[in-house]
């Protein structure tokens, strides 16, 4: 009999690579459930930016000395790494950013400008996080096309069905969605919602800033069009993301920043442009910044991406099997077989910034508020939730720690 084996991590090991978890918050160790936020740094990626700041920085693209050219070896480097990361088909598709949300705002910009008129739809989804939700209400409201929200059945998956009687007879051209929901862990039919999509010749603009960190993103399997990415959120520094476009989008689209860099020739009167992904990088790069993001993709896939999806589904199932012990606490969103290491919840009574509060006394870091969600906090008919999220080095005590938390919050404020 063929013996398969799931792949698994070991995240108390795991932790040990995290620096952070060396300090005490209230005198107690850190337990650190807020990932879906910022993840913690492991050591790798601090190295890596270290050792490029000390042996080979200088600004990239410019120069011909042997310094800057390893450093412009070690920026088109980290973009390799991050090109197979995604699996995209070339690194000129792979625009280095400052965020995932910049990374949609220069999509939104860029092609949404030139595309969109009266007549056009656009499709996001209520669950978006705001960096997919009001780029698009804006540009749709700035080109004078209608801008629509795909609605969540009550598990807080999206409406497929919907889809249909929601673009009505308009053009739908933009479709945006979220790979994972940042506010109830949900895992979108993206692949689904493409094909629709398609059909209707709309682009389909992917946010995976809470996708890549936690299960594999293939931009080709997914079949999006654009896919936008932060890498804090996966081990790496802040300052710097990724969008990936298909080079035939990217090639017809205008700039969004101007500046040094990005052009090929400039005029009295116009310029031209670089080509891609240069067309989209004016001015200097974040380039200590790529490289730690290169290493923290290292750092992932080194745990492996399969391990660490894994390792948060159990950790959901954990945690929602704990909260449902909890009669005073409401949890809400999919089952958790169907969602990532996120689970959004309220206790009876007390506000979220007071269990937030209650917890960090006890150690333990969560968020609260709407999780710039607002759109989905009004279909849930709260104003904020309390949010844990998991990642890699999550271990199932900073649950139970979590648990006795929320039993002392209600003790103070219920
Ligand atoms: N998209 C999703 C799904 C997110 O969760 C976030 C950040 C963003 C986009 C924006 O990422 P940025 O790197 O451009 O800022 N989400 C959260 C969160 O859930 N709590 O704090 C930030």
């Amino acid at each position: 009999m063929a013996v398969t084996t799931m792949p698994s991590l070991d995240a108390h090991r795991l932790r040990a690579d995290f620096p952070i978890f060396e300090q005490r918050f209230h005198g107690k160790p850190l337990a650190f459930l807020d990932s879906a936020a910022s993840a913690q740094k492991p050591r790798a990626v601090l190295e890596a930016m270290t050792t490029f700041y000390e042996t080979s920085y200088a600004n990239v693209h410019r120069s011909v000395y042997q310094l800057a050219e390893m450093a412009t070896e070690a920026l088109e480097s980290s973009r390799e790494t991050v090109r197979g990361f995604l699996n995209a088909a070339s690194p000129r598709e792979v625009v280095f950013v400052r965020n995932a949300t910049e990374g949609i705002n220069l999509v939104a910009y860029a092609w949404g400008l030139s595309n969109l008129g009266p007549g056009d739809v656009v499709i996001a989804t209520e669950l978006e996080h705001h960096s997919n939700f009001v780029p698009w209400q804006y540009i749709a409201r700035r080109t004078g096309a209608s801008f629509r929200i795909l609605p969540l059945d009550d598990g807080g998956e999206l409406r497929l069905d919907a889809l249909d009687g929601l673009a009505g007879d308009g053009r739908v051209k933009v479709v945006a969605v979220g790979v994972v929901s940042n506010a109830l862990g949900t895992v979108n039919p993206v692949e689904q919602l493409a094909a629709w999509a398609h059909d209707r010749g709309a682009v389909v603009v992917a946010d995976a800033a809470q996708a890549a960190p936690h299960r594999r993103v293939d931009v080709q399997a997914l079949g999006c069009d654009f896919l936008a990415v932060s890498a804090h959120k996966m081990c790496g520094p802040s300052g710097v993301g990724a969008l990936w476009g298909r080079a035939e989008l990217l090639e017809r689209m205008e700039p969004f920043l101007l500046g040094g860099h990005m052009i090929r020739s400039v005029g009295d009167e116009a310029s031209s442009w670089a080509e891609l992904p240069h067309k989209f990088e004016a001015g200097t790069a974040p380039m200590a910044e790529a490289v730690g993001f290169a290493a923290a993709v290292d750092y992932v896939q080194g745990v492996g991406l399969d391990a660490i999806e894994r390792h948060e589904h159990e950790l959901a199932a954990y945690a929602l099997g704990r909260l449902a012990e909890l009669p005073w606490v409401t949890t809400y969103g999919p089952p958790a077989d169907r969602r990532a290491g996120i689970v959004s919840f309220d206790v009876d009574g007390v506000h979220p910034h007071d269990v937030a509060q209650v917890l960090d006394f006890e150690g333990v870091a969560i968020r609260a508020g709407h999780h710039c969600c607002q759109p989905l906090m009004r279909r849930l008919g709260v104003t904020a939730t309390s949010r844990a999220s998991f990642y890699l080095y999550t271990v199932p005590e900073e649950i139970d720690r979590l648990v006795t938390g929320l039993h002392k919050a209600r003790k103070v404020f219920a």
